[in-house]
């Protein structure tokens, strides 16, 4: 039975937006499993599987269920060890993990206060109910305040992606000379962004693009495959 990914859409089933989920599909596709998407909306979250989970990803291989991209991705890794590695070690898993934190703490943040409206957009009629009131609650003010204060955290957000600018000038990818989960951790905040949002989260020339071009074209070009937001 195929392995199959529960990944969050909103109105339109072919805009999975999750960064989380997107780390899973660049780790599926980086070990060349074959896996179907369930989208999944969020209001439907609380009716997957036996209706336990609170968040996407979710993953099903035969008679197991994972939640939490990075125990699936350690999942995949123990279960799938004859396939391209996701880690290259225990070394490599656990510093993936100051990787997910240093994304999760320093990217995210803006990212998705940045996209925040354009998240919001592109829900359905009942979920966009319940995203502006799960987000204002989150954020305390509304919406459109969030929105409104993005352009005066752009450059803060710019600078602190200096470790991943830096690093570039030594080797293409995370991972070295070619990727890892620790890219996939990273470039599916991008990939988030990317399919919400025309925001202009990098500025140009700055080699972070090149990274996520890069990226873009791993897997015969599989996360390039999904439109970016027009
Ligand atoms: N630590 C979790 C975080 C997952 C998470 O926060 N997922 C979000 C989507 S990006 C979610 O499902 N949110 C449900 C909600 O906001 O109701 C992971 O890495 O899987």
């Amino acid at each position: 039975m195929a392995i199959v990914l529960y990944e969050l859409v909103g109105a339109d089933e072919k805009r999975p937006f999750s960064p989380h989920v997107w780390k899973i599909a660049m780790a599926l596709a980086h070990k060349g499993l074959d896996w179907k998407a369930a989208p999944t909306r969020f209001l439907d979250i609380k009716n997957v599987e036996d209706g336990s989970f609170r968040t996407l990803p979710i993953l099903r291989d035969g008679e197991k269920v994972i939640s939490d991209s990075f125990s699936i991705a350690l999942y995949l890794e123990e279960a799938y060890p004859d396939r391209p590695s996701l880690f290259r070690g225990k070394g490599g898993e656990a510093m993936s993990r100051f990787i997910e934190r240093w994304s999760q703490t320093q990217l995210h943040s803006f990212m998705g206060s940045a996209a925040l409206m354009d998240l919001y957009d592109m829900q359905d009629e009942a979920n966009r109910i319940y995203f502006r009131e799960s987000r204002e609650k989150r954020y305390g003010m509304p919406l459109e305040q969030v929105d409104r204060e993005r352009d005066s955290h752009l450059e803060t957000f710019r600078k602190r992606l200096e470790p991943l600018r830096d690093m570039l000038k030594y080797q293409p990818f995370i991972g070295g000379q070619t990727p890892l989960y620790a890219d996939y951790i990273v470039f599916g905040a991008f990939q988030w962004v990317r399919i919400s949002s025309t925001y202009r989260f990098i500025a140009e020339g700055d080699p972070i693009s090149e990274w996520v071009e890069r990226c873009l074209d791993l897997h015969n070009g599989f996360a390039r495959s999904y439109a970016a937001a027009a």
